[in-house]
């Protein structure tokens, strides 16, 4: 198949799990395109089967902002007439579903049919997205997508709770490849971060409010009251400032590395003994789950998505958004003890397994069939 793929190219959720599923699908055959503002973080390396197109907003002094939706949907035109794509599947409702209906309108005229899948990813829904400001557009559009996904049966269920959705949406969880994330761990990384053999806690994200990244420091700073323990911080983002000072004020500065935004994420998951994921809300979850993929448990909130990865007292524990004295007495009960630790770590890596990108690229794949099979019935 010809596919477009459309997402975020930056480090957040929605943008990693679409190039990740760009790069599995060209890996089987198919013939990729992505279409977006800049090269996607995770999209690396050369492959001739894969293909990036940017979308260029020209400036013009009228413009106090640049209609990217507008530059995005005549891309999308553009690439759907040269290099005959079969389909458009959009990540992020937000703009990339509006833009998705317009092209999908102009190639109407000229007699081409293009399907269009929405994939729901978290905040498109939940937080940006039902914010009257977007809710008709958001609604108008996802119920115009010939097909929906959502990463979860929690976004599932927010998605019919907070707009008029008159479709189906299927349910597609987040993946990971687990035989990429689960190499043996570099020890020289492991011994920079903690050179005395310390527990190694981590927490990666984009550092936004929702992420609650003062709690992983609040968490963090009564386990190691309790046992000789690193933090390692993953990531950059608006919060990121407070966080520092927060590790200042609280005499941390030599337990905790802020590392910034990474690429090769899959060797520094191998290193860590337990991830700390203490969102306000999340979807999904997919940090978590390739941090599992590496081995690690993982401590976090009971919002979201996170109940249908988390199994309490199995790969890792959950507790009530805010609650960092119930987080550190999990986290604590999870390294204490060597025994403990290897049997949380080993389940971690199964539920990964369960998420093995091999069991969950096919489901989009026979998506897509169906989307174009119902295409070509008279
Ligand atoms: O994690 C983020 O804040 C980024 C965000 C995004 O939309 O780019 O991630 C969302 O999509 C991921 C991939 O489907 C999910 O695993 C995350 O849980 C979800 N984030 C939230 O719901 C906050």
């Amino acid at each position: 198949m010809k596919i477009g793929i459309v997402c975020y190219p930056t480090f957040g959720g929605s943008g990693v799990l679409a190039t990740e599923l760009g790069k599995a699908l060209a890996d089987k055959g198919h013939i990729v395109h992505f279409i977006t503002y800049q090269q996607p973080v995770r999209l690396t390396g050369f492959q001739t089967n894969l293909f990036f197109h940017e979308v260029r907003v020209p400036t013009y002094p009228l413009f106090d902002y640049p209609p990217y939706e507008t530059a995005l949907a005549s891309t999308m035109v553009d690439v759907i007439r040269n290099h005959h794509l079969d389909l458009l599947h959009v990540h992020y409702a937000i703009p990339h579903a509006a833009a998705a209906y317009m092209a999908k309108k102009i190639l109407e005229q000229e007699g081409r049919h293009i399907p269009v899948i929405t994939t729901l990813h978290g905040t498109d829904i939940t937080l940006v997205g039902k914010d009257k400001t977007y809710a008709p557009v958001v609604t108008f559009s996802i119920n115009q997508s010939d097909a929906i996904t959502a990463v979860s049966q929690n976004l599932k269920e927010e998605t019919y709770l907070n707009f008029d959705i008159q479709k189906d949406i299927e349910v597609i969880h987040n993946f990971v490849d687990v035989e990429r994330f689960s190499k043996k761990p570099i020890d020289a990384f492991r011994k920079v971060i903690a050179p005395n053999g310390e527990r190694i806690l981590m927490h990666a994200s984009n550092f936004r409010k929702i992420k609650r990244v003062a709690d992983v420091i609040y968490v963090f700073n009564k386990v190691r009251k309790q046992i000789p323990a690193k933090l390692l911080l993953v990531g950059d983002g608006p919060e990121r400032n407070m966080c520092e000072q927060l590790t200042r004020e609280l005499g941390l500065d030599d337990e905790i590395r802020f590392v910034g935004k990474q690429q090769d994420m899959e060797e520094i998951y191998t290193i860590a003994d337990l991830f700390l994921l203490p969102s306000e809300y999340e979807s999904f979850g997919l940090a978590a789950l390739e941090a599992m993929a590496g081995g690690a448990p993982v401590v976090s909130s009971n919002s979201g998505g996170l109940p249908e990865i988390i199994t309490d007292g199995d790969n890792g524990f959950m507790s009530d958004v805010g609650d960092v004295d119930s987080m550190s007495r999990n986290a604590l009960a999870i390294l204490m003890d060597d025994v403990i630790l290897n049997q949380f770590k080993k389940h971690a890596r199964n539920t990964a397994n369960r998420f093995d990108i091999q069991n969950i690229v096919p489901k989009y794949e026979a998506l897509y069939e169906r989307c174009l099979t119902e295409w070509k019935a008279p």
